[in-house]
């Protein structure tokens, strides 16, 4: 891990991966084949990319059943709490339709509809996780989304993980397909036999899933490309070196892309810390990707007072931001862009990457700056409600007119307008 200053930090400045060329023409292919010729051109990808020749794309209720059998219900039941958690903390999320009526008579309001079909990522490999499967799913159902579709592409036995088909199965979701990257987002966004089309696409993959969302997105909406998880922690010399250590580790162990930093005053801290990363991270069985990622994009920021360290955190606009200094909640106020903040010692990341119940799917790269984590909103629109009363246009017609006329609009003006030979 690199020590470093504040005014160092523009190099840590990373974007998504846009891919290359030539991915983004493969994606193109695959998106336009799978439009036009549906499950076939589904198999022929699968067969391709994921070596599995599928017999029936859909998870079957035998194949759901034996995943519930594979682990002990303690688990089970320890999933069923944490989805109990993240569906809590959701709830508590939704905003209601409203409206306004006037003293002339003139109601105008917002009413709150759920989109009617999401469909939900899971990557393949070892980031095929049942939390997310949580994550993605649980704020759709709190916002009443009807149907949810599920696709994770097949391993090389043409299964998916038990982890996943059990959380999907603890959420009562029954539509999930053994079909993975770009083919799995062009069915999704442009339906086929057998995989229902649907309006939202959400959840995180590879670069050829990401550039699928690129592609289809504003035919179908999405959520966000997310890049590699990071993390930052403010911490002062009230932290201990170890926790934040193992903290670091935690989200570097993600990707070797994933950036860990730590923003402190303190040059003991920095040392101390620099230390127990070195240590713990040849102890973690995942020591390949969190020792690359530290080397990588492990820094540790040196800074001249509170104030600085502060602002750097703000700069950094990380995914995760753990603040373990002496008053905690005295520098919420002050942060402004981080995706989760996490306050005081107990609160470690993964808290809330299984078990709190707030979202972890949450915005990367910087854009903590101007978007939020996955959430209830994501998954309603919004429809304006505007029903004038007659005193209403009496009153305003005229000034309507104007404005329309104003624009050249003559027919605007006249669609107002000819409603008053009801009055005269
Ligand atoms: N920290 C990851 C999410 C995750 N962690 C899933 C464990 N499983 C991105 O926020
Ligand atoms: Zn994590």
């Amino acid at each position: 891990m690199r020590i470093m200053n504040k005014s160092d930090l523009p190099s840590l400045k990373r974007s998504v991966d846009q891919g290359t060329e030539e991915q983004r023409k493969s994606v193109q292919t695959i998106i336009a084949r799978v439009k036009h010729e549906g499950d076939e051109a589904v198999r022929a990808f699968t067969e391709q990319f994921d070596g599995v020749t599928l017999e029936d794309m859909k998870v079957t209720k035998e194949e759901f059943e034996q995943a519930y059998q594979s682990v002990d219900g303690e688990f089970v039941s320890i999933l069923e709490e944490a989805a109990a958690n993240i569906r809590s903390f959701h709830e508590k999320q939704k905003t209601s339709s409203w409206f306004d009526t006037n003293s002339d008579g003139t109601m105008l309001g917002q009413k709150i509809t759920p989109i009617e079909a999401a469909g939900v990522y899971v990557p393949g490999g070892t980031a095929a996780y049942p939390s997310s499967v949580f994550m993605n799913v649980i704020p759709a159902q709190v916002a009443g989304v009807e149907k949810i579709a599920m696709v994770t592409p097949p391993g090389k036995d043409g299964r998916v993980p038990d982890g996943v088909l059990l959380a999907a199965h603890i959420l009562g979701v029954d539509h999930v397909y053994k079909v993975g990257g770009a083919q799995a987002v062009a069915a999704l966004a442009y339906g086929t036999e057998t995989i229902p089309a649907v309006d939202k696409i959400t959840g995180p993959g590879n670069v050829f899933v990401a550039l699928a969302k690129r592609e289809v997105f504003g035919d179908v909406d999405i959520d966000m490309i997310a890049g590699p998880s990071e993390i930052a922690v403010l911490a002062d010399e009230t932290a201990k070196a170890e926790e934040i250590a193992a903290d670091l580790l935690s989200q570097a162990e993600h990707d070797a892309r994933s950036s860990s930093v730590l923003v402190t005053t303190s040059p003991e801290l920095a040392e101390d810390v620099k230390e127990a990363v070195l240590q713990q991270v040849e102890k973690l069985p995942r020591k390949e990707i969190a020792g690359k990622s530290v080397e990588d994009y492990g820094m540790i920021v040196l800074c001249r007072d509170h104030e600085e360290a502060v602002a750097a955190v703000n700069e950094i606009a990380p995914e995760h931001l753990e603040v373990m200094t002496a008053a905690p909640f005295d520098d919420l106020g002050k942060i402004k862009h981080a995706g989760a903040i996490f306050l005081g010692p107990y609160s470690s990341e993964p808290v809330g990457d299984y078990f709190a119940g707030p979202n972890h799917v949450l915005p990367t790269n910087g854009t903590a700056r101007f978007s939020s984590p996955l959430n209830v909103d994501d998954f309603v629109k919004k429809s304006s409600i505007i029903s004038y009363s007659e005193q209403a246009l009496k009153t305003h017609a005229d000034k309507i007119a104007r404005f329309a006329r104003l624009e050249g609009l003559e027919g605007h003006a006249r669609a107002v307008e000819i409603r008053k030979e009801r009055w005269t």
